[in-house]
Parts: structure tokens; sequence; C-alpha cells
């Protein structure tokens, strides 16, 4: 009897690890990150991308103020070496901000869907249609002249 029970839990175990596998595979992570952009400035008139990486986003590397392109519904991170001096901010419609690296606080970084993190290092949002439909150019936290545009594609 006690070897039977042993062999029922360790088939009940088994079966069990398989539908993790599984339902896993099937549910993505949302919290993913989808692309990562590393940024930098060049003094206090710019920001250039260093590096895109992943799927999802697109920009113009080492080019000042270069436009940013982001498809709707993924996640970014996006990576500041700017540092603090340069708070990373993304502005909405009518010069609102919709998330801010410094202490700004931004209209959607409340958000449950979108999950704003900031740290001193950079931002890690999703792109929900929702903040998308209201998003404006990036822009320095500091310095106006430090900013570009951002185009929320489907
Ligand atoms: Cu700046």
């Amino acid at each position: 009897m006690k070897k039977t029970i042993g062999i029922l839990t360790t088939g009940l175990l088994l079966i069990a690890a398989t539908f993790g596998c599984s339902k896993e595979d099937e549910m993505p992570d949302p919290n993913a990150i989808s692309a990562t952009i590393t940024v930098n400035n060049v003094g206090t008139s710019a920001y250039i991308f260093t590096a895109v990486n992943g799927n999802g986003a697109a920009a113009t590397l080492n080019m000042e103020n270069a436009p940013l392109t982001l498809k709707i519904g993924s996640r970014y991170q996006i990576i500041n070496l700017a540092g603090l001096p340069h708070p990373f901010l993304i502005k909405g419609i009518g010069n609102t901000t919709l998330l801010a690296q410094n202490d700004v606080v931004g209209t959607f970084e409340s958000n449950s869907a979108v999950n704003f993190i900031s740290t001193d290092t950079g931002i890690t949002f999703t792109l929900t249609a929702e903040m998308a439909a209201q998003i404006a150019p990036y822009q320095c936290g500091r310095h106006a002249a430090m900013t570009g545009n951002i185009s929320a594609i489907n």
C-alpha cells in the first residue's frame, strides 16, 4: 500500500510539473522586456541612442535627438547612461509628463498595466494603448533642448 501511494504521488508530481511547464509556454510573462534602449547625452543639447536591442523599438543610433519608434503593447527598458543629471522623461500631449526618471510624478506612473519602474540607471515601462494615445516627445528633465519625437505604432 505504501509503495502504491508513493508511485501515485510521483505520478501526480510529474503531471503537475508537465502542466506547469506547458502553462508557462502558453502565457507570456507580461513583465518580460521586449527591447532595451541605451541612451547617453551630448552635453546639455541632445540625447543620443547608443544601442537598441530586442523587438519593438527602433531609432537611428548616435544621432542627436533622434526620433524613437515604439510598438504599442511591448515592454521597454531605457538604460540612461547620462545619469540623473539628465533624467529621462516621456512627455504627454499638452506638455504633460507621462513618465519621469526624476521626482516629477507622471500621469501614468501608477498605472498597473504600464508597471513603471524608475531607478538611478533608467526606467522600465509597458507602452499600453491608453498611454500611447497621449504620448509626445521624450525630454530631459533638466535641459529642454534634449528632446526627440516618439512614434507609437501598432
Ligand atoms: Cu539633460
